[in-house]
């Protein structure tokens, strides 16, 4: 069985304009062009009990709520903070599928508490940007992201196999990931109104009534959704970090617990078969003050050995009297000349 989550951060582009402008924080505020034509990308959370949300015109947004402030999207700052959360997920999985640039689904399998991953990653996501995500955690991405939504802002919300059931039998139609407005007419006017409704339905009816996608909702009634989490990203680097329940002070210790970081970050390598020329090691200290060292070598390493006498060296060039060390990672980067498919890539990426 799968472990998935999916993080969605909370009023995004609105989110972060509050948060840099002091002045915005507790007002209702909308991100988008208050001209004619204008629409709300997003509306902060106290706009919203006034109906004011994304797609809404901007002069309607107004009526609605006079006392409105509209802000101009600044895209340069919400795609930094969307490198910096996605830098956040890959530290868990390499199966990190952006929808957007402020939701990810993730898959976790691997790890014993996909519950634990989502709330570090929760309050990662707060120390980093000092912004709220939400996190809903499943056993698919449709639950998944449903999840995600159900308990915003700042919400987490798991749905364990055994209570996938009788979850999706009360969850109005109009909540399942996929289903908009339009399908969600459609089936009502069906006098399908929640999964349990869905579920009436046999596969061939439902592709007779809403074609290919009839097969999709007939696994939806039923808590199931197939799809792979597909990373669709051109990796850069890659590398590992793990934070000391007790800081340590003395060099055996950080060389021992180095080992461990670089014992990962090579199973990684290979099982990605990714190859990189630069080792980076960042050190974290007991007071949070964080410094990386780097080599680069000149021929891309292949061997676990090259790491380790690299990864050794850069541990000991670095002083480490009188502090104690709270976190050491791992990263190798800088793989040679990208081809002509990744650097295409890469452009849609950046334009998500
Ligand atoms: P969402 O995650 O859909 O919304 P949100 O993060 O603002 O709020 P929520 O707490 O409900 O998740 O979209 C992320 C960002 O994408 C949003 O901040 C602005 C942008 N956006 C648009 O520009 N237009 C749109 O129609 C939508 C839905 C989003
Ligand atoms: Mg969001």
């Amino acid at each position: 069985m799968r472990k998935i989550i999916h993080i969605d951060m909370d009023a995004f582009f609105a989110a972060v304009e509050q948060r840099d402008n002091p002045s915005l924080r507790g007002r209702a505020i909308a991100v988008g062009h208050n001209g004619r034509r204008g629409v709300v990308s997003t509306a902060s959370y106290e706009a919203r009990p006034f109906g004011v949300r994304s797609a809404l015109p901007s002069v309607t947004a107004k009526r609605l709520c006079p006392e409105l402030i509209f802000v101009e999207p600044r895209f340069e700052a919400y795609k930094a903070v969307s490198e910096q959360i996605r830098a956040i997920f890959h530290q868990y999985t390499d199966l990190v599928e952006p929808l957007s640039l402020d939701e990810a689904f993730l898959d976790v399998s691997h790890h014993p508490s996909a519950t634990i991953v989502a709330q570090e990653i929760k309050r990662k996501i707060f120390e980093t940007t000092s912004l709220t995500a939400s996190a809903g955690v499943s056993t698919n991405k449709m639950l998944a992201k449903i999840a995600s939504d159900y308990r915003k802002p700042d919400g987490l919300f798991v749905i364990p196999p055994e209570d996938i059931e009788s979850f999706v039998a009360q969850l109005p139609i109009e909540k399942f990931f996929g289903i908009g407005e339009v399908t969600a007419a459609k089936m009502h006017r069906l006098g399908i109104r929640t999964g349990a409704d869905l579920r009436e339905w046999s596969r061939e009816a439902l592709i007779r009534e809403f074609g290919k996608a009839g097969e999709l909702y007939y696994g939806y009634a039923r808590g199931e959704d197939r799809r792979e989490v597909t990373p669709n990203r051109v990796r850069k680097s890659l590398g590992a970090e793990i934070t000391f329940i007790d800081d340590i002070d003395n060099f055996a210790d950080l060389l021992e617990e180095l080992a461990a970081v670089r014992d990962e970050v090579w199973s990684r390598v290979k099982r990605h078969e990714f190859y990189g020329k630069t080792v980076v090691l960042k050190v974290k200290f007991s007071d949070f003050h964080q410094i990386t060292r780097s080599k680069t070598l000149l021929t891309v390493i292949e061997s676990y050995d090259t790491l380790q006498t690299v990864s050794n060296e850069l541990l000991e060039s670095i002083n480490l009297e009188n502090q104690k060390v709270r976190l050491l990672g791992l990263t190798i980067g800088n793989t040679p000349e990208p081809c002509a498919e990744s650097i295409q890539l890469q452009f849609d990426f950046d334009n998500l």
